[in-house]
Order: C-alpha cells, then sequence, then structure tokens
C-alpha cells in the first residue's frame, strides 16, 4: 500500500525522473501542496510563485488563461521555481490525435513542452497521446499525469474508463509521473503519484459544478499525495498564510498516514 510509505522511499522507486523529483522536493521542503495559480495577469502569477515558493512542491497553470502572456513570463518563472524548488506544471489536458497533441505541446505561443516539466492529459484518445509526448522534441526530463477521475459534478468519466486508463499508465512508466484522481486508486503501484484537486478548507462546492474536499480527508481518505489548491489560496485575504496553512494540515496528515 504506497500510502504506508514515505515520500522518500518512493523516490527510490520512482520511474519517471519528474516524480522522482518531485518525491525528493516534497520530503526535503515537507510539502505535498502544488498551488494552482489559475490567475490572468502574468505579473500577478509571478508575485505569487515568489511569496508562496517556499511552501509548494509545484506549481500548476493555465497558460492560456494569462491575458498578457508573452514567452518572456517563461524566464522569471524558470528562475522562481529553481530557486525555490518547486517543479513546473501546465494542465493542458491534451487530448487529440497524436500529432495536433505534438504541436499544441512544442509550438504555438506557449512552447508548453520548453518550460513544463509536467503536464496533464486525458486517456480518451489513447496511446497516441502518450507517444507524442514522449517523442517531441526539448527536455529529456517531462512527465505526465493522467486524468482517470475529475472533481466535477456529473463528469462522465465511468469507473471502466478510471480501470482503463490506469491500465495505459501502466503500459508507460517511464514517461507517467502520476495520475490525477479523486479516490484511492493503484494503492499497488508506490512509483506513481496521486494528484487530488478540489481541496479546500470549509468550503465543499463552487457556483460551477467543482466538489471540494478538505485537506485532511484528501489525504487520510482519498489517497492523495499531492493536493491541488487554487481559489482556496489565491482568493484569501493573505495568500501566504493559506498557503502556509494547508501544508501544514496536508503534511500532518501525510505524517498521520505513514505513521499512525
Ligand atoms: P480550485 O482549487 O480553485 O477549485 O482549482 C482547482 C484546479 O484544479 C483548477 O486549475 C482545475 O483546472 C484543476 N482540476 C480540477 O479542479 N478538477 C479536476 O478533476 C482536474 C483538474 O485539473
Amino acid at each position: 500500500d504506497r500510502r504506508k510509505l514515505s515520500f522518500l522511499d518512493r523516490a527510490q522507486l520512482a520511474q519517471n525522473p519528474v516524480a522522482k523529483r518531485l518525491f525528493e522536493i516534497m520530503a526535503s521542503k515537507q510539502t505535498t501542496l502544488c498551488l494552482a495559480a489559475d490567475l490572468t495577469d502574468a505579473t500577478e502569477i509571478l508575485n505569487l510563485a515568489e511569496k508562496v515558493g517556499p511552501y509548494i512542491c509545484a506549481l500548476k497553470t493555465h497558460i492560456d488563461i494569462v491575458d498578457d502572456f508573452s514567452i518572456n513570463l517563461i524566464d522569471p518563472l524558470k528562475e522562481i521555481a529553481n530557486r525555490h524548488n518547486f517543479i513546473l506544471f501546465e494542465d493542458r489536458k491534451f487530448a487529440d490525435i497524436g500529432n495536433t497533441v505534438q504541436l499544441q505541446y512544442s509550438k504555438g505561443l506557449y512552447k508548453i513542452s520548453s518550460w513544463a516539466s509536467l503536464v496533464t492529459a486525458h486517456s480518451v484518445f489513447g496511446k497516441g497521446v502518450l507517444d507524442a509526448i514522449q517523442g517531441a522534441p526539448g527536455s529529456e526530463e517531462k512527465g505526465v499525469f493522467l486524468l482517470a477521475e475529475a472533481s466535477a459534478t456529473g463528469s462522465l468519466i465511468t469507473d471502466a474508463y478510471t480501470k482503463s486508463t490506469l491500465k495505459l499508465t501502466a503500459e508507460y512508466p517511464k514517461l507517467i509521473a502520476g495520475v490525477v484522481c479523486q479516490n484511492p486508486l493503484f494503492l499497488d503501484n508506490p512509483a506513481l503519484i496521486q494528484l487530488t484537486p478540489g481541496v479546500k478548507i470549509a468550503q465543499t462546492s463552487d457556483h460551477l459544478g467543482q466538489q471540494y474536499n478538505s485537506p485532511e480527508s484528501v489525504v487520510t481518505e482519498k489517497g492523495a499525495d499531492i493536493a491541488v489548491v487554487g481559489r482556496g489560496i489565491t482568493e484569501a485575504t493573505d495568500p501566504v498564510a493559506a498557503a502556509k496553512r494547508y501544508q501544514t494540515l496536508l503534511w500532518d496528515a501525510y505524517l498521520s498516514r505513514i505513521n499512525p
């Protein structure tokens, strides 16, 4: 059961290089918090990254929502990520034929492959998506999180789809860093990371179908290794204090999980 193992032990088992680095960062910074930096202003993203950098293991972007995006955003973002030792993660949710995915991954305005060590993908198009990301030029150190379950009310994902997604994951051990899901799946595979969004203190939903669980319950009941928090931090009056609070709650839950 991966939930009983420490992140340092799991770093030794990881087959994807970014997953290995994430486990090491989580252990050394004592944080399993991934910030969803869903802001539409480039400077605001940089300011937030700088301030909460010490408390996060990864910063997840939706780069196509940035109103004033230019490629000049990327170098400062990378510099902040290096200095505070967290990973850049573009939540692109690729879902198309391999050729299109390869173009979306490395071309266009965003050139995602040149800066994001991690990306998300849907499994619905099958292996082509993963072959495309694997074969794209650019960094050797890359990892994919496959989406197996969604936090959205009325999601059309079925149990069979979730199971097939996990099977696909097993076919790409070197490329897949982990799985985006809401329940403790793949307990027998400690090499993979469970990433769980839909996390908020004292709120259970928003007005557009998002469903939330508390930081404690996603770790102890739902099996999350990393928790994604967006508005719980970005919309807090004091985002730094909020980030610290999420970090502590999540880390304490992890400690009690490995050492009950
Ligand atoms: P928030 O904490 O503000 O609800 O943000 C959640 C983040 O996680 C968003 O960036 C969203 O795109 C992402 N996400 C999610 O909420 N549910 C999923 O099932 C998968 C996601 O990537």
